[in-house]
């Protein structure tokens, strides 16, 4: 007898394909979801569908794709650069990206991207269907760029356990309310059985809107949709932390920890580390930067702000704003503060590689986390990871789903200069021992909660929901 069949999909897949010189390169992630979901799908049988990060020139480059992809059981989805623009640019990162992260002036709202949106969700249908799940399998769809696709699966396979994690925030649903297709969209989510979010507030959104779009009534934290239970809950995902600690830990990474603070002359050194986001705050971290030199003088040439922003979406026209507001803001701060021996701000629009993020949280006195918005963030749990024998300390933004984990962080509103002026100015003369009790509490948390343990307590309760609904079926 067949054994069950583990399908996850996500829009990447965990190994992305690049064409250099003509040649194709097949580059493993280091990002969480490929580390927790490893031991997974890289067993027999099972497989990871998803979109290979290339659009192929012609049927030789997508054979030898596909080939080389199922030896490691990945199965790719193509898409065309119009599909990309439509889907993933346009509907994906122009409409729910900013409403779900509560920017409703960001969104565009284009029928045809929508169209698109549709189109390829089924798309990936269509590949999830190809592998012909049975009734025992399961598939673990993720986040907001396939929210249509449960429900596509379950028309196709009425009885097999779906389940969908939504890595970003979900927004109140008057707020929801603003996207003219919302209802197609959480039709689409409820054709899972599990539908999972980082934080309470976000499963308490995505219910409400249920209720007041769909007319679902709420049971506890469940609704009955077609004649099955549909249950949102929470999953707070964490990081490898054996890792990042293991990382940390280690010789190579400790000296360059030493390099990096010598070079920047013992100042105390804060570091911020984002991808290239509006959502990160990165704007509002910079004013309370400069607020901090201009309040207190006398930390002037006493302090580094090292920010590494990683590229990210910059075919998106705010994005590109965005970019250049960064460059100008950095731009006045090290021109109107800088001296001949010092720059307040070494500014990287770059992509390193993980051990010198490693290094860097290694060598950080503070990490500076203050998203607008964030669903988990996972920079501070690194940095955490990272900080077994070293000191530091964490100002973590109240609106990042990490808040609700790390309560031991000197949390912060993100929106507020001053109160994270002021939280740079306590974290940078916090006592030794305070810094060590307060970091211990928080490694705690990170390495019981890691992502092996998030992948396990949610397949558990996915195998849970399944036995319960086949005894509300006999009943
Ligand atoms: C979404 C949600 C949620 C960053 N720079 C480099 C680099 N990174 C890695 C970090 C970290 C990851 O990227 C960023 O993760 P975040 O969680 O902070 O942010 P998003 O990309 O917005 O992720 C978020 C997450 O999904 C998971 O559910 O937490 O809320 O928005 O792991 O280390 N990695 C390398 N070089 C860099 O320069 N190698």
């Amino acid at each position: 007898m067949r054994n069950k069949k583990t399908v996850i999909v996500s829009n990447r897949l965990p190994v992305r394909v690049e064409r250099r010189n003509d040649e194709l390169h097949f580059i493993p992630s280091e990002g969480g979801l490929a580390t927790g979901l490893g031991s997974i799908y890289q067993q027999e049988g099972n497989i990871w569908v998803g979109w290979p990060g290339f659009v192929p020139e012609n049927e030789y480059e997508e054979a030898i794709t596909r080939e080389k992809l199922a030896e490691l059981n990945l199965v790719p989805v193509f898409l065309t650069e119009d599909e990309l623009q439509g889907y993933y640019e346009g509907f994906s990162n122009e409409v729910l990206w900013p409403i779900f992260h509560y920017r409703l002036s960001y969104a565009v709202y284009t029928t045809e991207n929508w169209h698109t949106y549709q189109e390829v969700n089924r798309k990936f249908a269509a590949v999830v269907n190809q592998q012909s799940p049975s009734e025992k399998d399961e598939v673990w769809i993720h986040d907001y760029q396939l929210m249509l696709l449960p429900q596509l699966v379950r028309e196709q396979h009425p009885d097999i356990a779906i389940g969908y994690f939504q890595h970003i925030p979900f927004p109140p649903d008057e707020v929801f309310r603003s996207i003219p297709w919302r209802d197609e969209l959480i039709k689409g989510v409820l054709g899972a059985d599990l539908v999972a979010f980082h934080t309470y507030n976000d499963s308490q959104h995505f219910l409400n809107a249920c209720t007041h779009l769909l007319g679902l009534p709420i049971q506890n934290n469940s609704l009955h949709v077609d004649g099955r239970s549909v249950y949102a809950e929470v999953y707070p995902m964490g990081i490898d932390f054996e890792k990042f600690s293991a990382l940390a830990a280690s010789e190579a990474i400790r000296d360059r920890a030493k390099e990096i603070r010598n070079y920047y002359k013992d100042r105390k050194f804060i570091l911020s580390i984002d991808r290239l986001d509006y959502s990160k705050g990165i704007i509002e971290r910079l004013q309370a930067f400069e607020s901090l030199l201009k309040e207190y003088p006398e930390l002037r040439e006493k302090v580094v702000l090292y920010m590494l922003v990683v590229p990210s979406r910059d075919t998106v026209p705010q994005y590109r704003l965005l970019r250049d507001e960064i460059d100008r803001a950095v731009g006045h701060i090290n021109s109107i503060y800088g001296v001949n021996e010092w720059q307040p701000i070494a500014y990287y629009y770059n992509s390193f590689p993980v051990e010198e993020l490693s290094a860097l949280y290694v060598a950080a006195d503070v990490c500076l986390v203050t998203p607008i918005r964030d669903g988990m963030n996972l920079v501070c749990k690194e940095y955490v990871a990272s900080k077994e024998h070293t000191d530091g300390v964490l100002i973590l933004s109240e609106l990042a789903g990490a808040s609700k984990e790390l309560l031991e962080a000197i949390q912060v509103n993100p929106n507020s200069i001053d109160q994270i002026r002021e939280a740079l100015k306590t974290a940078i003369e916090m006592p030794m021992q305070e810094q060590r009790e307060r970091m211990q509490d928080s490694i705690e948390i990170v390495k019981k909660f890691n992502v092996r343990h998030w992948v396990k307590i949610f397949f558990n309760r996915l195998h849970e929901i399944k036995t319960i609904q086949k005894q509300e079926m006999a009943r």
